[in-house]
């Protein structure tokens, strides 16, 4: 059976006035040397587009599915194949899912994995039929209310087992379906008072937990790229993971940075009190930059609303961090975008892909004009060019302490500096937007 009214999205170009078809993302395309689908490697969430039905915490679902009515595996199967179904007409070649996104839970951890096996038997099929990969894989340890006082951060230690069987399994999954990268985003790793929590058992825990997938990884072959996914806030009201600062700092302490990089969501960076900007550069010049969840939230709600991203703004910046880490693989764009309660036929699925897919690509045209003319890379070397002559090269060169600093400033008091432009550099970026 077919669920969507269209075999496929086409490229028409901005002129187009057909809502079904992409203005700008043209996928074979190329663009700075690479095609379009290359640079931006989209992928769908699984959880937001074919599991989410539009409740919120105030009201029931709305969202209007084909495979409403359906109940356990047969329902699993259903939205497998309208998933998959979904990615061919977009055009999308990668998915994401969590465990129990795909299989229903069943009574015990062994019905449960029996579950995701049939499921995973499903998909690998679906992946070999379609080409189809796997961008990356990751265990739901937050949803059920054994999860309530944290998943490896747990004050249980029968929690923390439990944790360590479903990411045993899922590494499997992993590795059978080729995944290329794997997230832990900790959805219960935080907490809500310290009046109770041991914060530094819990982080140790953490560690020791994440010390155990590198090495079970190592143990049964799985090569892809392990990801942390950075969120200050919610469901907790401190997550450990705060920010790509955060996370970093906890990897250096544990030793862990050499195996693990970061799932930057955009929606989690404005929680965190930062731009999209900001965490994606953070995790560039750290060597950090994994992969990336595109969306966005809405500034006036202030918490996580996970909407398809349409800032034009923001998607540019975020190629241009994307084109100066040279690319974004292993890692890809993920969607962890999901439609809004009011957006409840079938359809608004495609619009919603089509919105962020073409707001992306329309980033990164900006953004690889914006390289290839080092735009803002004269001004930004312009700025710093004391410390390429100079007392500036002896402190780069490590040549100078205090003493020879404070004689040399003695001499140099009288400081001039030299303006910013902030407000010339906005409009050469919004110069390139308009006209990319
Ligand atoms: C929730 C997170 C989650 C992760 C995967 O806010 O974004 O969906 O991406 O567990
Ligand atoms: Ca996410
Ligand atoms: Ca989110």
């Amino acid at each position: 059976m077919s669920y969507f009214k269209v075999d496929s999205i086409k490229f028409e170009g901005p002129q187009s006035k057909n809502p079904l078809a992409f203005k700008h993302y043209n996928k074979e395309e190329v663009i700075a040397g690479k095609k379009m689908k290359d640079h931006l490697r989209f992928a769908m969430s699984y959880w937001h587009t074919l599991t989410a039905n539009g409740s919120d915490p105030f009201g029931v679902g709305t969202y209007v599915r084909p495979w409403d009515g359906l109940e356990g595996m047969e329902l699993a199967k259903e939205r497998a194949k309208a998933g998959f179904e979904l990615m061919q007409v977009l055009g999308m070649d990668y998915y994401c899912f969590h465990d129990i996104d795909v299989a229903p839970e069943g009574e015990t951890l062994q019905d449960t994995f029996d579950n995701l096996d049939e499921m995973v038997d499903c998909l690998e099929k679906l992946q070999k039929e379609t080409g189809i990969k796997l961008l990356w894989a990751t265990s739901n340890m937050f949803s059920h209310p054994r999860f309530v006082h944290g998943a490896a951060t747990s004050c249980n230690a029968d929690v923390f087992a439990y944790c360590a069987a479903k990411v045993k399994k899922m590494l499997e999954v992993a590795k059978r379906l080729g995944a290329e990268n794997y997230v832990f985003w900790g959805g219960r790793e935080g907490y809500e008072t310290l009046l109770n929590t041991d914060m530094g058992l819990e982080l140790d825990n953490l560690a020791r937990f994440f010390k155990m997938a590198v090495d079970y990884a190592k143990e049964i072959g799985f090569t892809g790229q392990f990801l942390i996914e950075p969120k200050p806030k919610e469901p907790t009201k401190h997550q450990y993971d705060f920010d790509a600062a955060t996370v970093l700092a906890f990897l250096r302490k544990y030793d862990l940075d050499k195996y693990f990089k970061m799932n930057i969501e955009a929606n989690h960076a404005t929680l965190a009190g930062h731009t999209f900007h900001h965490e994606l550069n953070t995790c560039r010049i750290n060597d950090a930059l994994g992969s990336i969840d595109a969306n966005q939230g809405d500034m006036l709600l202030g918490w996580d609303t996970d909407q398809f991203p349409t800032n034009v703004y923001d998607s540019t910046l975020a190629m241009y961090e994307v084109l100066k880490n040279g690319g974004i693989a292993p890692g890809g764009l993920n969607f962890d975008s999901k439609l809004r309660r009011g957006s409840f036929e079938l359809d608004d699925l495609l619009y919603g892909y089509i919105a962020g897919m073409d707001n992306f690509a329309k980033g990164l045209r900006a953004a690889a004009k914006l390289v290839e003319d080092k735009a803002l890379d004269e001004y930004v070397e312009k700025r710093y060019r004391s410390y390429s002559e100079g007392i500036g090269k002896d402190i780069v060169d490590g040549k100078v302490g205090f003493a020879e600093l404070s004689e040399y400033a003695l001499g140099h008091d009288q400081i001039v500096n030299e303006s910013g432009h902030q407000e010339l550099l906005e409009t050469i970026l919004n110069d390139y937007i308009y006209n990319s």
